[in-house]
């Protein structure tokens, strides 16, 4: 009896897994499926894009924003879902799952690594980028935020209601709210107000079943991993609610560069003892560049870019008894309208019309390979001095050192999972960029190395066990995984660079809200791995 009963189940378990397979992977299937699950007065075949339809290529290019992966890469996604309402990505979720497609979320598509639109399975991207709407309420300065509004939208519309509120994100105005949020989000607001998830009160995600979650109902556990710690593990996020901050009617910016030869080094020395330590209003970015003088003259400029919430005045006293070595003058001071700084910190060309928020695509896409770091302990003059070496043997490097230290420090580690917060020095992004007619593609494998070079030049003085990193400035080399599998051994060593002791809780939130996990890609959470004996 009791074996007869058994060997029933396993016929209906192999059953439904030939069924499975054999409906897996199966397009037409899925293609049927969508208008089944979405609401019928938004009809999903306008949002449906197939090889078969003339747009889909320039759809699929248009926001593959790292050309380095984009054109080292064939693999295509089966369909691209541009959602014109909600019910277009509830559809794609339980669609995806039923068929057997991965689902990519595309945003902003700024991913380093360009995760939101590569897979190396059968896959779909679920494109955001229409769900833009950006509902700014003065009266409980709060705002609704669509996954696929920009960064500079979201600057926009709140300068459309005021002039004296903002928020702090990104510095580059056309990243997708959607990513950018999920792995922090910062920008020069983040010594005033801390990262835009420390700013986010309430957020719209739908779960691996396609149901629509708030804050209420996914619980203080999710609503806690989404903010800082991948959200595209969890769900896709259809919106956040923000809080705006306070920002004055003008702001002032600046920028001062120096020289080699003009005692840079003795400045950054000094400016990583000072910049972390300042009145939270006043927030100084280093950027490092090497420049080339002519024959055989190459130095490095350093360039110190500043924004401080109030005017000239204050901030000459300021710089008078903090950073005097400095030596910034008045002319070196321009003051504006808080969005209008958020133009000039984008590097605009300077009077450029705040019309340019609303742009968003970015135009230009280059080749690029990013890694980043974080300091605890100042970099000595004989450091700096290895760093310039670097730098003036790659052309093409880009990097920035951001200030941590005010609002950051304020905020413990374990409060969102962004666990990078007290004791940090700084963050910094090394890049390298290169355009086509540097090599194009065919030059990737040699910029890759410079940046790995650069990388292991750094690590006597970044932090270390772990070597920590920012999830925003995503890198595969850190340790990744396959497409289609997260192996927790792997996922345990990138987990603790982007989480530190956040990683196991994170793990835990997914064991409850995705225990199949079916929100996936190369550096995703796993579920806990189920242990024998419990
Ligand atoms: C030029 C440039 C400047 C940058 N400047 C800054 C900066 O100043 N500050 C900063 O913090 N970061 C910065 N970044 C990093 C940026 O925040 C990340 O690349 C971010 O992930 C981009 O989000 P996205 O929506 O544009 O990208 P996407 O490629 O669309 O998405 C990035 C990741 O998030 C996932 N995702 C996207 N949308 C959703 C969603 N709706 N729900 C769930 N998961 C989703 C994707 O699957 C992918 O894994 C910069 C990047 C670039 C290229
Ligand atoms: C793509 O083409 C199909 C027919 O092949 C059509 O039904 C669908 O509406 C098209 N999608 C868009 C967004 O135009
Ligand atoms: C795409 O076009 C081909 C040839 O016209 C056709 O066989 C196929 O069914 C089409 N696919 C879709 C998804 O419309
Ligand atoms: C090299 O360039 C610097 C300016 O960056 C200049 O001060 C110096 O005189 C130049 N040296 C030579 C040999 O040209
Ligand atoms: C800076 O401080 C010095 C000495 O306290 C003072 O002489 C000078 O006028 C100050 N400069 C500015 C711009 O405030
Ligand atoms: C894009 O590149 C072209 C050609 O190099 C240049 O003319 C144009 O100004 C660039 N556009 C932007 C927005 O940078
Ligand atoms: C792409 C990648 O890094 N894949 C790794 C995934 O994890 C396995 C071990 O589980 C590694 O062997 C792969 O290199």
């Amino acid at each position: 009896m009791k074996a007869s009963i058994s060997t029933f189940w396993i016929l209906v378990l192999l059953s439904i897994s030939l069924v499975t397979s054999d409906d897996s992977v199966n397009f037409n299937s899925f293609l049927r499926c969508l208008p089944t699950h979405s609401d019928h007065s938004f009809p999903i075949a306008d949002a449906i894009l197939t090889p078969n339809n003339s747009s889909f290529e320039s759809i699929y290019q248009q926001r593959a924003n790292n050309l380095r992966i984009f054109l080292s890469t064939t693999s295509r996604p089966a369909a691209i879902i541009t959602a014109l309402h909600p019910s277009h990505a509830q559809a794609t979720v339980v669609c995806a799952k039923r068929h057997g497609f991965q689902v990519r979320i595309r945003s902003g598509g700024h991913d380093f690594e360009g995760l939101s639109y590569t897979s190396e399975v059968p896959f779909v991207i679920l494109d955001m980028f229409n769900l833009r709407s950006i509902d700014v309420d003065m009266a409980s300065e709060t705002a609704w935020v669509q996954a696929g509004a920009t960064t500079g939208e979201l600057y926009y519309r709140i300068a459309e209601k005021s002039n004296v509120h903002g928020f702090p994100s990104g510095v580059c105005t056309t990243l997708g709210i959607g990513g950018h949020f999920s792995g922090g989000g910062y920008g020069f607001l983040m010594r005033k107000y801390g990262l835009s998830i420390d700013n986010v009160i309430d957020a719209q995600l739908i779960d691996a079943n396609g149901r629509i979650l708030n804050r209420e109902s996914m619980g203080e556990d999710v609503f806690w991993a989404i903010r800082g710690g991948g959200t595209t593990s969890f769900g896709i996020i259809l919106s956040w609610r923000v809080k705006l901050v306070r920002v004055p009617p003008r702001v002032t910016v600046f920028t001062v560069q120096r020289t080699l030869e003009q005692g840079a080094t003795e400045l950054a020395y000094r400016w990583q003892q000072v910049a972390p330590k300042l009145p939270k209003d006043l927030y100084i970015r280093l950027q490092p560049q090497p420049i080339n003088n002519g024959r055989n003259n190459k130095t490095v400029r350093v360039s110190f870019i500043g924004h401080f919430l109030g005017q000239t005045n204050r901030l000459m006293q300021l710089m008078n008894t903090s950073f005097p070595e400095l030596g910034l003058q008045r002319s070196d001071c321009l003051e504006m309208s808080w969005v209008e700084s958020t133009v000039y910190w984008a590097e605009f060309p300077d009077g450029t019309n705040i019309d340019v928020l609303l742009d968003r695509v970015q135009v230009n896409r280059s080749f690029s390979k990013s890694k980043s770091d974080y300091y605890k302990a100042v970099i000595p003059r004989q450091g700096l001095e290895t760093l310039w070496e670097a730098l003036m043997n790659i052309e093409d490097i880009f990097v920035q050192m951001n200030p941590y230290g005010g609002r950051m420090e304020e905020i413990s580690d374990t409060e969102t999972a962004f666990a990078h917060r007290e004791g940090n020095l700084f963050m910094v992004l090394y890049g390298v960029t290169w355009s086509e007619s540097d090599g194009g593609i065919d030059a990737a494998a040699r910029y890759v190395e410079l940046s790995r070079r650069l990388y292991r030049t750094m690590a006597p003085y970044a932090s270390s066990n772990p070597r920590e990193a920012f999830l925003n400035y995503r890198d595969l080399d850190i340790g990744s995984n396959e497409s289609d599998e997260t192996d927790f051994e792997d996922a345990e060593e990138y987990g603790a660079k982007y989480f530190r002791n956040n990683f196991m809780r994170l793990a835990g939130v997914k064991t409850k809200i995705d225990p199949e996990n079916f929100f996936k890609n190369e550096q995703s959470i796993p579920p806990l791995p189920i242990r024998p004996g419990h």
